[in-house]
């Protein structure tokens, strides 16, 4: 397995349990709720547009071993049968999937 590889299964697993609405304030803001940190984002969207520098693994812990690579994390939220069909974030109160994609990334010194 490539590290970019490895590094983009890292976030696959972290996410795979989350749920598409924060638990607390159901449908929230697209992005981390206020006050919310790596250690306590409880909904797939809180990740939308982070960067981990150094990456993390599933646990969410730095590994600063690979302190060359980076992750950055897109989400958009899309219609079930039409994933390219939205372009606007802000309406995700009408569609029920998330498209991510992880950029793992080595950074150039
Ligand atoms: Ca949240
Ligand atoms: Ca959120």
């Amino acid at each position: 397995m490539t590290t970019a590889l490895m590094l983009a299964t890292n976030i696959q697993e972290m996410m795979a349990d989350l749920s598409f609405s924060d638990p607390v304030t159901a449908n929230g803001v697209f992005g981390p709720e206020p006050g919310e940190t790596l250690a306590t984002y409880n909904d797939l969207d809180d990740f939308d547009m982070q960067t981990f520098d150094p990456p993390i693994n599933a646990s969410r812990s730095a590994i600063p071993e690979l302190g060359q690579y980076s992750q950055l994390i897109s989400l958009m939220p899309v219609y079930p049968y039409m994933p390219s069909a939205n372009t606007n974030e802000a309406s995700h109160d009408q569609t029920l999937s998330l498209s991510a994609s992880v950029a793992p990334r080595r950074n150039t010194w």
